[in-house]
Order: C-alpha cells, then sequence, then structure tokens
C-alpha cells in the first residue's frame, strides 16, 4: 500500500522526470519564478536577483517576491532580425556590485547584414546603455551566430562563436568565426579553440576545466572537453570521427539524435546541458560522459544556470520553433533534488 501510495504520489509530483535507473539524481519539482519571457536566452543572477536576456532586446529582472519588470538595453545599433540572432549572451561582471557592468554579446544589423559584438553595459538600476564595445566585426551568417557569454573562475569573460553558416571559417585561424575566445579586461582577446560549428555552452568544472556544447549538422551534437589550442574538427569531422591533430568530442549525440544543445552548467558534480531540440535537461556524470538522465516535459530548453545551491533553467518555446504554453516562457527553479534510490528505499 504504501508502496502503491508513493507511486501515485510520484506520478503527481515527478511531472517532467524520465529515468534510466536508480543512478541519478532526481527533480521532484521545478517550481515557475518567472512566467511570459519573450525567446529569453541567457540567465544571469547577482544573488539577490535574476537577469535574463531576451533575444528581442530586453533583459528582465526576476526580484525575489517574483515581480518581472522588463528592462531597456540602449545599444549602438539596431539589433538584427536574422534568424536566431538579436541580444544573446548576458553575463554580469564579477564585481557587479560596485561596478554595475555586465557584458553582452548581441548581432547587429549593419548595412542590411548581421553582424556580432561584445559589448559592455551599464546598469543605472532600471535600464542598461552600452558603455564600451570590446570585440566587434565577428561576421555572422543566415544562422550559427554561437553567442554564449561566461565568466572563467578567474573572472576572464569567454565567448562562443558559431561559424556563421560559413564552415569552412571554422577551420580559418584569421576569423572568429568557430571560435571560442577569451577577452581580458584590456581589451585583448585570444582565441582558446577552433573548429567549432555553433557552439552556445560554456561550464568549468570543480578542477577550472572547460566544457562546451556545440549543435553539429543533422544530430551529432557534442560536448567538449576545450583545451587551450585545441581543434575541435569542424567541418573536416564531426560527431565520433577522428583525425590526427583534432579534438573529438567527449559525448556526440550520434547520428540518429539530435539535442540542439545550448547552455551547460556544473552542479554537485554533474554536468548539466539545456537541449532545444531535445526539449530535456540532460544530467551527465562527467566520469563516464554517459548520459545518466533526461529531465523531460518544460519543452525547449535555453539556458541552465547554478548558483552552487540549487538549479535554474529557461523554457525557450516561445522563439518560433516551439509550442508555447500560455505562461511560456518560464524561469524555473529546481526544488526538492533527492536521489531516486533513497526515494525508493
Ligand atoms: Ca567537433
Amino acid at each position: 500500500m504504501k508502496k502503491l501510495l508513493l507511486f501515485i504520489i510520484s506520478l503527481g509530483i515527478l511531472a517532467g522526470c524520465s529515468f534510466s535507473g536508480e543512478t541519478a539524481a532526481t527533480y521532484i519539482q521545478a517550481k515557475r519564478l518567472a512566467t511570459n519571457l519573450e525567446a529569453p536566452w541567457s540567465i544571469a543572477s547577482d544573488g539577490e536577483r535574476f537577469f535574463i536576456s531576451e533575444r528581442g532586446g530586453a533583459i528582465v529582472r526576476v526580484e525575489k517576491n517574483g515581480k518581472t519588470i522588463r528592462e531597456k538595453v540602449r545599444l549602438s545599433d539596431p539589433l538584427s532580425n536574422a534568424a536566431e540572432a538579436g541580444l544573446l549572451g548576458f553575463v554580469l561582471h564579477d564585481d557587479f556590485h560596485e561596478s554595475r557592468l555586465a557584458y553582452a554579446y548581441y548581432t547587429y544589423n549593419s548595412d542590411g547584414s548581421p553582424v556580432n559584438r561584445i559589448v559592455t553595459l551599464k546598469y543605472d538600476g532600471e535600464d542598461w546603455e552600452e558603455t564600451e564595445i570590446l570585440l566587434d566585426g565577428i561576421e555572422s551568417g543566415p544562422v550559427h551566430h554561437g553567442g554564449r557569454l561566461a565568466l572563467s573562475p578567474e573572472g576572464v569573460l569567454f565567448a562562443t562563436i558559431g561559424d556563421g553558416a560559413a564552415p569552412e571559417n571554422a577551420q580559418d585561424p584569421n576569423s572568429f568565426n568557430g571560435k571560442i575566445v577569451k577577452l581580458q579586461e584590456n581589451g585583448s582577446f585570444t582565441t582558446v579553440s577552433l573548429g567549432h560549428r555553433n557552439p552556445q555552452g560554456l561550464a568549468w568544472n570543480a578542477e577550472s576545466d572547460l566544457y562546451s556544447s556545440e549543435h553539429g549538422q543533422s544530430a551529432n551534437d557534442e560536448v567538449n572537453k576545450i583545451e587551450q589550442g585545441g581543434n575541435y574538427g569542424w567541418p573536416v569531422i564531426e560527431g565520433h570521427e577522428g583525425r590526427e591533430g583534432m579534438i573529438s568530442p567527449l559525448l556526440t549525440s550520434g547520428t540518429n539524435e539530435t539535442w540542439a544543445p545550448s547552455g551547460i552548467t556544473f552542479h554537485n558534480g554533474l554536468l548539466y546541458v539545456a537541449a532545444l531540440r531535445g526539449e530535456a535537461i540532460l544530467v551527465i556524470n562527467p566520469e563516464t560522459m554517459e548520459v545518466e538522465e533526461k529531465i523531460e516535459g518544460y519543452g525547449r530548453i535555453r539556458d541552465i544556470h547554478s548558483d552552487g545551491e540549487s538549479l535554474y533553467f529557461i523554457s525557450n518555446n516561445t522563439d518560433g520553433r516551439g509550442s508555447p504554453s500560455e505562461s511560456d516562457d518560464v524561469l524555473y527553479k529546481f526544488v526538492n533534488i533527492k536521489k531516486i534510490a533513497d526515494e525508493r528505499r
């Protein structure tokens, strides 16, 4: 009887989960922190509030009490309306409390063509204003803009840049496209790695190793461990393929499955990957690089964020490629993460 009751309760509150064995953490409930986001892209937090970038060019501030305020971002050029483009990556400076500075990656319209740049934004408590261009002239084709920004454990800004739908540029050391780059405070930048198709996830583990997710062509999505100077193969190799001088992924969706991975994060020793087309959060054991669990039921997922204690994620059903519900898109928080094995004992 007790078991049956547990099972029924589980059915009720475990919506959104599918399990593969009794190995991984399980997610009892996802609480809605904010609703009606419009094509949200990045989750940032100052510890008190969330700041969610929207592709259309706004930052949504989410207060602790659930109040949401859509804030203006004054940019030096109008945003591009190309597919997948707009205000993408957004991350707060690590001294945001003092400096009120953030970094943003956006696609603007340059004489009818989409071009990406990375800028600093200054916050006045209500709105954001572009104050400095850090990297400009990042060519962008009709799609594949990349766009993820993240701060390393040392506070250095990293960015993922897509191939701009010109695959050959990913192997061209003189092109920004298909690269992961890092930018120093003094304005200098370094290419970290090349040979990427459309990377959109960046995260460091507890040992400060950098991981990235990237969209493959027709499946072959990848999770890579990024090494300085590494060549990750695109468009010469993809998925499981290998070649001397090129680094194959730690994990790939293979030729029959598409995840369309975007934001990634480490949390309590596991790697979490937001999947758009896969409509799931992939929970990956970094020791085995196996997908231990897929958390489903929220539609397309664009970004996932850990504050060390809790996990947060945003759906992405309003970008024209999903089936939005009335309250989409939503910022969720996972509550009550437990071991499924414990739960069943
Ligand atoms: Ca690759």
